[in-house]
Formats: structure tokens, sequence, C-alpha cells
């Protein structure tokens, strides 16, 4: 299924008048905040986030899961998904694989397929956090770190062999998140554990194109519930760092213990220049995996704000970072909660580029926390959904992309196609 241009303008229609009067009425109350709103509008516009290949079916729990049908069945499938929602909202024009759950075996054809939808390829994710069939060795008791060597053989090469897929599809970035720690007190040296770890990124790194970077994700439980590898961002920025300029740190809003100040890790690692990338989803309890912005969108504005200043100051581009989703869906429509985590995200992003930065900053030189939570509320209290409305209309994509989808009944189509019992590879 594709949806056309001509659809989309055909929903858009009945609601124009509506649409412009929200916009005019925002441009008003923006412009004499004194923003510079077309520029806001062309960021947004230029801004795109990619969809991981694993979450567009639907997710389950460790107690059960409940399909909705029509999942994908294949790599195409999930390409023609992603390009679905690209061409409802124009933001989502970037993919980030998995390998092995998504092993391309045409990369040109893959390639032309992307290429024919407006995406291309973002990060590349190795697994070894799992075992595939006829592999020779088991990751039960870990990957890179891995107290035996063959093992460790064996993950350093499967991580070459993404390095391999990604440079097949165009993509210049290896994403490493690793399971490997201890569940129990005392099963492993947690130091040596560490140092195995090190030298088996070190001879990955080594091995990768002069122009490949790798991004280090951490996670502080889950699966292994003692003590994880790299369970923290200080841990993955110590091995980036020991590694080279070509390793940055991949900050999971979901990886984090609970209350952790994650824009302030962002800010640290804008700092250090290693900041890599991210994966959004939001999460109440651990890795819930939810919704981006479902939970704490003030958060979510906060981390925005962060990189918006940081960046901004320290003349480092938000292109150079990767921007993913890293959501599973567990009752939701996978294709339906991907529009609602692209759309928070933008709003975030938004948000923080309308943040007044001068009175913000004279704030914190007067020492003044009221007015500096006036200024950053006053920006998070904005409602900039018609801005976001406006630069879709500009892409031609919809005023209204989760409308547009149900009235399509895009999911109707996805089931009649690929049936009602279908289970897509991922989460
Ligand atoms: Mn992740």
């Amino acid at each position: 299924m594709q949806i056309t241009s001509s659809q989309i303008a055909a929903l858009n229609e009945p609601q124009l008048p509506d649409h412009s009067k929200r916009w005019t009425a925002l441009r008003a109350q923006l412009g004499d905040k004194h923003v510079d709103i077309e520029s806001v509008v062309e960021a947004l516009r230029a801004f795109q986030i990619a969809i991981p290949s694993w979450a567009l079916g639907t997710g389950g729990t460790r107690f059960g899961r409940f399909p909705m049908g029509g999942a994908p069945l294949n790599l195409e499938d999930k390409i023609s998904d992603i390009g679905l929602l690209h061409a409802l909202n124009r933001s989502s024009g970037a993919i980030s694989l998995h390998i092995p759950w998504d092993i391309p075996e045409d990369a040109s054809a893959v390639q032309n397929q992307a290429a024919s939808l407006g995406l291309r390829f973002d990060a590349v994710n190795s697994n070894t956090f799992q075992d595939q069939p006829g592999q020779a060795n088991s990751y039960r008791f870990g990957s890179l770190s891995h107290t035996d060597q063959a093992v460790r053989d064996q993950a350093v090469a499967h991580n070459l062999e993404v390095v391999r897929f990604g440079m097949e599809l165009g993509t210049r970035v290896l994403s490493v998140w690793l399971s490997d720690g201890s569940i129990f007190p005392g099963q492993h040296n947690m130091r040596e554990a560490l140092r195995r770890t090190e030298d088996s990124l070190q001879r990955i790194y080594a091995d990768m194109p002069e122009d490949f970077r790798m991004l280090i994700e951490y996670k502080p439980f889950e699966p292994a519930f003692y003590a994880t590898v790299i369970p923290d961002w200080g841990t993955s920025f110590l091995l980036a760092s020991k590694l080279g300029p070509r390793a940055k740190t991949l900050v999971d809003l979901g990886h984090h213990l609970p209350n952790t100040n994650i824009e302030q890790i962002v800010s640290t690692l804008i700092a250090e220049e290693k900041l890599g990338g991210f994966h959004f989803n939001d999460s109440k309890y651990a890795d819930d995996d939810l919704t981006a912005g479902s939970i704490k969108p003030y958060q979510l504005f906060l981390i925005f704000y962060e990189l918006v200043e940081g960046m901004r100051k320290q003349n480092q581009s938000m292109q150079e970072l990767g921007w993913m989703i890293d959501a599973s869906h567990n009752i939701k429509d996978p294709l339906e909660d991907l529009l609602q985590s692209v759309e928070a995200i933008k709003l975030a992003y938004a948000q923080a580029l309308i943040v007044d930065d001068h009175k913000l900053r004279q704030a914190q030189q007067d020492n003044d926390p009221v007015i500096a939570q006036e200024v950053l509320q006053d920006a998070f209290r904005t409602d900039l959904r018609p801005l976001l409305a406006e630069a879709r209309l500009r892409d031609g994509a919809a005023l209204d992309p989760i409308g547009c989808y149900r009235a399509l009944e895009v999911r109707k189509h996805l089931i009649r196609a690929r049936g009602e019992n279908t289970i897509a590879t991922g989460l």
C-alpha cells in the first residue's frame, strides 16, 4: 500500500480554513515574542527521525502478546510501512536496521525501494543479546565481555558484519547495545568483564572503515539484573573516550534509573562532544518503551532545550546526531504509536527553539530562578501544534496524520494484504 499526495491533499482540504485560523493566531502570538517563526518552521521541516525496523509490529511483554494483524512479513514490508509514515508526516525519512532481524539480502534493491519512498538508512544495530539458529557459540553468559575468547571473537565478527551491511546501505553508523552482565553477585569479575568489553570494542573500532562511527548505548539493568557491563553514561563515555573520536555515547531515554536527570547527562555529553544520538521513548518506571512524550513531556522538552542551547553555543550541528525511536507497542497500532512519537519529539524540539534564550541567560546571571522558570514554561506551555501542522503542510504531508491514517483505513488494508495472524521480527 502507498499513500499518494493527492489522497493527502484531499483529506487536508476541508481542514485548511481551521488550520489557517490557528496558524495566523499563533504567528501573531509568537511575533509578539520576537520569535523568528520561519526559521523554526524550516528547522522542523529539515528534522528527520529514524524509525526502527524492529518496532513496526505489535510488541509484547513476557506475559503475553496481542498482535493486531497486518504486521510486516519481511524487510520490504517494513520499508513500505515506514514509507507510509513518511508520506503522512514527512518527518520519518530514515530507517534504523537491526541485524540479524532484518538482513538486507539484496542491498541495492532495498536501497532503491527506500529511495523511492524518500527514505535513507540511519544507524545499523548489532545484536549479541540473543542466539541465532546455527550459531557456533552461545551468548548466554555474555558476548563482547565473555570469558571465552571464541565467543568474543564471534561477537566481534558479527559487529563487523553489521558494519559491512551498513556500508552497503549507505550508513556510516554502528550502534552497539550489550545485554552483557551478571544476574547474581559474584557471577563474574566486574573489572575483568569491563576490560574484556573494552578490548572487544577496540577490535571492532580498529576494523571499521575510517568514516564509520560507533554509538555505545548503556542500560542500568535488564536482562542483567545485578550488574550490566555498560550500565550508565559514565561507562559508555569512558569506553568511547578510550576508543577515539569516532566513538560516542547513545542516550536511550528509557535506560536510566527512575528520576535520573537525563537532560544533565545530555548537557555533559554535548560539552565533551561525545553525544552520538538518541533512542527516544518514554517510561514511568523502567525501560517501558512507551510512546515518546506520553508520560514526561516536560522532560523531553528540557532535553531538547539542552540540545538546542548546547549545540548552538558549541557550533555543533543537529544533523551530526542519530535521532531514532526505540519503542515497543503493546496495545496501540504500532504505526499510530510511531506517528505520535515523531510528533512529540518535534513538538519538544519546536518548544526548545522558541525559548527566549537571552532572557533566560539574564535570569541565570541575576540568579533569578523565578524568571528562569517563567521563561522555560512559557515556551513549554505555548501550543505549537499549528506550527507543526504548517511545517507538514508545506511538505505535502497531512495536517492530521493520525486522522488521515484512520480515514484511509491503512490497518485494514495491511491486514487484507498480509493477514490477521502476522508477527514481525523485532521486539
Ligand atoms: Mn535503545
